[in-house]
């Protein structure tokens, strides 16, 4: 492994621990709900390959309540099953941000998209 690819990956690491410090809480849903299992297709459309793919599963299994991660570069979605007592989809949609991807509406953070690897930094489209 060269040095500048230990580097990054020291980086990308710290990187994460410090974006999960400071992802949202302040949206789960009311304790009063049914205890369910509710599944969530989530569009990225900026996701490239298997790298990005690995990134947002990472990402999405760190969030407590999910039960199953499915992430696939070809139809550039995220399918995410979980309590829905525990975690909600602006949530998971949050995860997938703070690693650098935009995740339906939610917009990407810079910091971890620049920290990305450079084939995995895809730039949106004119329509994105
Ligand atoms: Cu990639």
């Amino acid at each position: 492994m060269s040095t500048a690819i230990y580097k990054t990956t020291i980086f990308i690491t710290l990187l994460a621990i410090f974006a999960r410090c400071g992802s949202k809480q302040d949206a789960k849903p009311s304790a009063q709900e049914q205890p369910a299992i509710v599944k969530a297709v989530i569009s990225v459309p900026t996701m490239k390959c298997d790298i990005c793919a690995g990134t947002i599963s990472d990402a999405v299994k760190t969030l407590d309540g999910v039960k199953d991660v499915k992430v696939d570069a070809e139809k550039k979605q995220a399918t995410v099953e979980y309590l829905s007592v525990k975690l909600n989809q602006q949530l998971i949609a949050n995860a997938i941000a703070n690693a650098g991807y935009d995740a339906n509406t939610t917009k990407r953070n810079e910091t971890a998209f620049n920290a990305l690897m450079p084939c995995c930094q895809v730039q949106r489209t004119a329509n994105q």
